[in-house]
């Protein structure tokens, strides 16, 4: 047993996973039957479904249970809470028909286990972008009659992103919702990956993160967030790198709009770091390492960075003692681990 204290912070992990065994189902079909052009896709799912090692089959097995199993382990590491979202890329690697009709099935599914647990796990919301209409009434139907917490993006859909107006009725549904979009990683699409994959670096180790801060760039500098100024945006490992970029990003972003390199890139109303404080929320999935948790305290705000383990696939329970020793006050810890959270996805 690990020397966690269980009693000593309410920690609220916000990037939690969980696979519908129906959609492990259809992934194991997908590959072997060789029916889906994303060579990520393959790279990630043909290892997690098709590999013989126990931390992988653990991994699966682990990510189907919403249940007594994900409690206990949750027990075992002093985890007093989940957010739960749908595993990447979740609905969106299907066509447009099939992720709509699953997204609706499997928030059913999510829902009700989670009600079983009732202040243990909370689920965020599966869309299929594919079809943003049926993925705004989607949010809406899973937030007002399912109690969910927000929706769960999983990056980019078949290598198209959110900045682009066509899926903007989603981001509307949010915004008049009040609830987070979570934007969680996946792996980079066709049109990027080669120079990833032939070195092994297309997956959590690195493409995921330059993958997703790549779309959070570009939801930035889209103007999206003139238009929705009170959308909310949670990405997690600590912001994808964007933090760590922003003195430069402002800088260069100023001085292409001032001198007009681009015809697509319009003036923005604030900054690109300004957008970064006002609109998005960080989580430390995958990240549990003091400097880097201290850094972009600093550079967001304290109030703007949220604990997550990444469970299952980072299931480590001395991430949970170092998360403890953080040097911050136990006040502070209690904004990182609890009321951060409880704000931002209502918890109540
Ligand atoms: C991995 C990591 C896979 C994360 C994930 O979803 C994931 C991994 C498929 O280890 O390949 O959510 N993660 O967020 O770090
Ligand atoms: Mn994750």
């Amino acid at each position: 047993m690990s020397g966690i204290d269980a009693q000593r912070f309410r920690r609220i992990a916000t990037e939690e996973a969980w696979a519908p065994s129906d959609m492990i189902r259809r992934y194991r079909g997908l590959i072997s039957e060789n029916k889906v052009d994303d060579p990520g896709f393959r790279s990630l799912m043909g290892y997690f479904l098709f590999n013989e090692s126990p931390v992988t089959k653990g991994v699966v097995e682990r990510l189907q249970d919403a249940g007594e199993r994900r409690i206990a382990d949750m027990d075992a590491t002093g985890i007093a809470k989940q957010i739960i979202g749908i595993t990447s890329p979740g609905v969106q690697i299907f066509d447009a028909d099939t992720a709509t009709r699953l997204s609706v099935e499997y928030n059913d599914e999510l829902a009700e286990a989670c009600r079983r647990y009732p202040d243990r796990l909370y689920p965020l919301a599966a869309i299929a972008p594919q079809d943003p209409k049926h993925a705004a009434a989607e949010l809406e139907r899973a937030v007002t009659r399912l109690g969910m917490k927000g929706a769960i993006v999983n990056s980019h859909t078949h290598g198209e992103y959110l900045d682009d107006e066509r899926f903007w009725d989603i981001f509307a549904a949010a915004e008049a919702l009040d609830v987070p979009v979570y934007i969680h990683p996946q792996t980079p699409p066709k049109s990027m990956i080669a120079p990833f994959l032939d070195r092994g670096l297309d997956s959590a180790v690195y493409g995921f993160g330059v993958e997703t801060g790549l779309h959070m760039l570009r939801l930035i500098v889209s103007g999206v967030f003139d238009r929705f100024p009170k959308l909310s945006v949670v990405v997690g490992h600590l912001g994808e790198g964007i933090p760590f970029w922003l003195y430069r990003v402002d800088f260069f972003h100023a001085r292409i709009v001032k001198t007009k390199r681009y015809e697509k890139v319009k003036p923005l109303e604030l900054t690109p770091s300004e957008y970064m404080r006002r609109n998005f929320h960080v989580t430390s999935s995958g990240m549990p390492w003091a400097p880097a948790i201290l850094y972009v305290r600093q550079v967001l705000g304290a109030d703007r960075v949220m604990y997550a383990m990444d469970y299952p696939y980072q299931y480590v329970p001395e991430e949970v003692e170092a998360m403890d020793a953080l040097p911050i006050s136990d006040d502070e810890k209690v904004e990182f681990y609890e009321t951060n959270a409880t704000r931002v996805f209502k918890l109540g």
